[in-house]
């Protein structure tokens, strides 16, 4: 097989890579390890900057997030038995986030690549990249009890944390930075409706907890628990009780509770590679850099990453340049980088650092105290929760 790019990984990533390749008539096919239905079974990501969502228009399969996805236009933080709202629009001069979770994105990223006939191998074994470093890479897969072979000009990498293509990479040429945060957050989806219109952050001394939502009729939880918990440690009942006790007595009070859907822990990271491209591989997405998701960015970096290489093919096909390309590290670092202090500190201040003894706590709150009564403190968080513009900083 032959084809101009390709794509390891259909997570957000790789099929929103494939969809804006598409669009401007570039080849490419992707190459996925799991099933269709396992993609679509991980419960992640919830919130879109307003950048993501312009990709997804720009991909043509926007339609239905407009109709089913919910606008916000602020949040709740609770500390101290106290909510305070963070008027994103107010705040950033009329920007707001969107409320669509991840497994809606991919369904119709999957549904567009469908109906456009274009190629994806999902349930591909042993995937392999060969050759990066010349002008003629490939990669191999096993399927069906055959190796196959895809011949390519570029390989774009977009297959996740634990992917074939960081790994591959000479470990000469690749830098690695690296916090992993003592604790990871529980999660909990049930047909229930949300606590509240909005969604709430809350800093408790038994530790940090999420109130977000997919739906009006559908919510999700986030409750930090230790590293060493296992999910079956928690039944439904313990999660909600838990819960209650970290929200205040309005919003525990008016909690619905019910049988969860789904239910997962997810170790917090802070990670970036540098460089994210090696020769003719580039990495995007979760496998060039993981944020801790308080500050709700991973999925929207992951956009903007392939937005910036969906660019860079377009003009090496149709300008005959290769600027974008050998830029194309820098202009996501600078910007992952960013996001990547905002989701560090938002961590910082609203999750329980038991280690850190009870000043932590205090200091926690004298932050957070003073951030509320500051119109420049509630500014710096709104314009970082909604995404700094693409041109931030240029
Ligand atoms: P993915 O989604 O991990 O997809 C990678 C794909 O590559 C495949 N793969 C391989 N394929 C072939 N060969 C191999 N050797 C392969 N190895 C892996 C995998 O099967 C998979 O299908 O990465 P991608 O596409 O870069 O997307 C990144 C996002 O998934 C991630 O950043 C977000 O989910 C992060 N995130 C959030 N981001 C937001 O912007 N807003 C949020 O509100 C938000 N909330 C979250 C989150 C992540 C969470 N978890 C579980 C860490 C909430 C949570 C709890
Ligand atoms: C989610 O709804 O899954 C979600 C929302 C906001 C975050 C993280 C996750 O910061």
């Amino acid at each position: 097989m032959r084809t101009q790019i390709a794509i390891i990984g259909a997570g957000p990533s790789g099929l929103l890579l494939g969809q804006l390749l598409h669009k401007a008539g570039i080849d490419a096919i992707i190459v996925e390890r799991q099933s269709p239905d396992y993609v679509l079974g991980r419960i992640r990501a919830g919130v879109l900057e307003q950048v993501a969502i312009d990709l997804l228009d720009e991909a043509g399969v926007g339609q239905r997030m407009h109709s089913e996805g919910l606008v916000h236009s602020g949040f709740d933080m609770l500390f101290n038995n106290k909510r305070h709202r963070i008027d994103l629009e107010k705040l950033t001069g009329g920007k707001k986030v969107m409320v669509y979770g991840q497994t809606e994105v991919t369904r119709d990223l999957m549904d567009a690549r469908t109906a456009a006939g274009l190629p994806t191998v999902y349930e591909a074994a042993n995937v392999q990249v060969h050759d990066f470093d010349t002008k003629a890479p490939s990669v191999t897969y096993e399927k069906d009890g055959l190796t196959h072979t895809v011949q390519c000009d570029f390989i774009a990498g977009c297959d996740g944390f634990h992917g074939v293509c960081r790994a591959s990479a000479p470990r000469s040429a690749i830098k690695e930075y690296e916090k992993v945060y003592p604790f990871g957050w529980l999660g909990l989806l049930s047909d229930t409706p949300p606590v509240h219109h909005e969604l709430i952050y809350v800093n408790h001394p038994r530790g940090f907890a999420l109130c977000s939502q997919r739906s009006a009729t559908r919510s999700r939880y986030y409750l930090q628990v230790p590293l060493t918990d296992k999910v079956e440690q928690w039944s439904d009942d313990t999660f909600w009780s838990e819960l209650k006790l970290r929200l205040d007595p309005e919003a525990a009070e008016k909690l619905v509770t019910g049988p969860s859907i789904e239910k997962s822990i997810a170790p917090l990271r802070s990670f970036v590679t540098e460089p994210l491209r090696f020769g003719r591989m580039f990495l995007a997405g979760d496998a060039g850099h993981i944020v801790p998701p308080t500050g709700a960015k991973g999925l929207n970096l992951a956009a903007t990453d392939v937005k910036y290489l969906a660019s860079a093919f377009a003009e090496f096909y149709q300008d005959n340049t290769e600027a974008g390309i050998d830029n194309y590290s820098e202009r996501c670092l600078k910007r992952i980088w960013r996001a990547e202090r905002f989701s560090w500190w938002f961590t910082s201040i609203m999750h329980n650092f038991d280690g850190e003894g009870a000043i932590n706590g205090k200091l926690q709150q004298a932050e957070l105290d003073y951030l509320m009564h500051s119109e420049s403190g509630l500014r710096t968080i709104a314009e970082n929760y909604v995404g700094l513009p693409l041109n931030f900083g240029e």
